[in-house]
């Protein structure tokens, strides 16, 4: 028979982030991080009104765990449906949770010329050591040129601070630790809708955020006058993040003079623009057209923010290969930006995994293979249109109701966004097996030209048949 004794768990300490501002702000080099801020730690901790946190005592059998205070997190909304999607034996089922790249036979699709570029790198035997906390610095050349263009006089000027990060996600994360330590005043201003990990992202940097609207579910489309009166009531001096191509998850992105607007108001707000860029030549097929939004804020000479990732236009997922870019109005300041994300970096990772730098910068560098690349990706932007094409004719073909599904062509990128919600979503997955996001997005490059029709069957049935 188990024993009883009592125990006294103490977990009520800062977090690590708040422990170090508080540190350094002994040293007299940064402010305290909570003074004035808008919101509350009940607020912005997900984990404050677990159990685990404050003193508590309780009574135990010896055998009990020390984490049985720690209770079980929920499915992560996006990587979770992939988990469902494994569990489920129907032979119907279609996977559209995650925007992650497939054949037409559905199959996972490793790019030719990263085949290519991975048998030159064995040949050439190249060794494991560690990289630079910053990186690759072949990596760290492209990855800025390809974004800004390399004649970009930012570039030219040695104005952009740019470091290799773990894929978008981490490089994310590290300028939202940059933000967290030197704006600690600074909140960051997220689209209604985004992306679900941006607000775990910032959260856990413990860098407040507030949305600003985006989507209008009545226009199916862009709530442009909301985005900006949002954008022009938030206080001065914000971080203001935007999606720079193919917005997440609705697909919906602002027109060429609409940025000019957006931009005009950061500029005028004295705001500071964020871009994610996930998508570059995944979208259009481009890779300067998928750019313009960055190249357009960057020409008026703005300071900015760019995340950047390679997991879709070069299909390198699980490489985790990504960059940070800020650019600065001057090389002195992107030189000492630099050596802070380097700070940061060092005690997160130490250093980034080199394999998918070495990728990038190899097929960057060689005109032909270059060449290849850009030809691929054209083809994944086009099967994703042909799908998306028959998506929408399968939709009309099949709905007598005389819904207007034109708003799915209008959509741009991997993601469409149905409208349907959450109920209705439940009933793609429950009834039909279609694994997708509570939200209503489903990822177009899973699906095939032959899934269309049985697609738009289920989508007819949930949208008109459940409330
Ligand atoms: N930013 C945006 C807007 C994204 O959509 C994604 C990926 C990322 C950053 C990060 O990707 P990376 O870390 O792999 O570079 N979004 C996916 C996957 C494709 C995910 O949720 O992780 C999605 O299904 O939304």
């Amino acid at each position: 028979m188990a024993s009883l004794l009592s125990v006294s768990l103490t977990s009520a300490s800062p977090s690590p982030s708040a422990s170090l501002s508080t540190q350094e702000s002994h040293k007299g080099k940064l402010k305290l991080r909570n003074s004035g801020l808008s919101f509350t730690n009940e607020k912005i901790n997900p984990f404050a009104n677990e159990k685990s946190s404050g003193r508590i005592s309780m009574v135990a059998a010896v055998n009990a765990s020390r984490f049985d205070g720690i209770a079980m997190a929920p499915p992560d909304p996006i990587l979770g449906v992939s988990e469902a999607f494994k569990a489920d034996t129907s032979e119907l089922k279609l996977n559209l949770g995650v925007g992650a790249y497939r054949t037409e036979e559905l199959q996972p699709y490793v790019l030719n010329v990263v085949k290519k570029v991975e048998n030159l790198m064995l040949e050439r035997g190249e060794n494991k050591e560690y990289l630079p906390i910053e990186g690759l610095a072949a990596f760290n050349k492209v990855t800025a040129e390809l974004l800004f263009g390399a004649d970009n006089p930012v570039i030219k000027e040695q104005k952009v601070a740019t470091v290799q990060g773990l894929s978008g996600t981490g490089s994310l994360r590290l300028a939202a630790a940059l933000i967290e330590r030197y704006f600690p005043e600074a909140k960051v201003l997220i689209s209604s809708p985004t992306w679900g990990n941006h607000k775990n992202i910032f959260n856990d940097a413990r860098v407040p955020w507030s949305e600003y609207r985006y989507y209008d579910p009545k226009t199916v489309g862009l709530d442009f006058e909301g985005m900006i009166a949002d954008i022009k009531a938030a206080p001065e001096g914000s971080f203001v993040l935007l999606h720079g191509c193919a917005h997440n998850p609705t697909g919906i992105d602002p027109i060429p003079e609409q940025w000019e607007k957006i931009a005009d108001l950061i500029q005028e707000k004295n705001h500071i623009p964020f871009f994610d860029v996930a998508y570059q030549g995944f979208a259009s097929g481009s890779l300067d057209a998928d750019a313009a939004s960055v190249r357009l804020f960057a020409a008026r000479g703005m300071e900015l923010f760019v995340a950047q990732s390679y997991s879709k236009n070069l299909g390198l997922y699980s490489e985790r290969i990504g960059a940070m870019n800020v650019v600065c109005t001057s090389a002195g300041a992107a030189a000492r930006v630099k050596s802070q994300l380097k700070r940061i970096a060092r005690p997160m990772y130490s250093n980034p995994p080199i394999h998918g730098a070495r990728i990038v910068a190899n097929v960057v560098g060689d005109p032909a293979l270059f060449n290849e690349w850009k030809a691929e990706m054209e083809m994944m932007a086009g099967r994703i249109k042909n799908v998306r094409q028959k998506l929408y004719d399968s939709l009309c073909a099949k709905d007598k109701s005389g819904k207007d599904w034109s708003f799915i062509l209008e959509q741009i990128g991997m993601f469409s966004f149905t409208g349907l919600n959450q109920t209705q979503s439940e009933n793609m997955t429950n009834k039909w097996h279609v694994y997708m996001t509570k939200d209503g997005r489903i990822s177009l490059a899973g699906l095939s030209l032959a899934k269309c029709e049985y697609l738009a069957d289920a989508i007819i049935d949930s949208f008109h048949n459940v409330s």
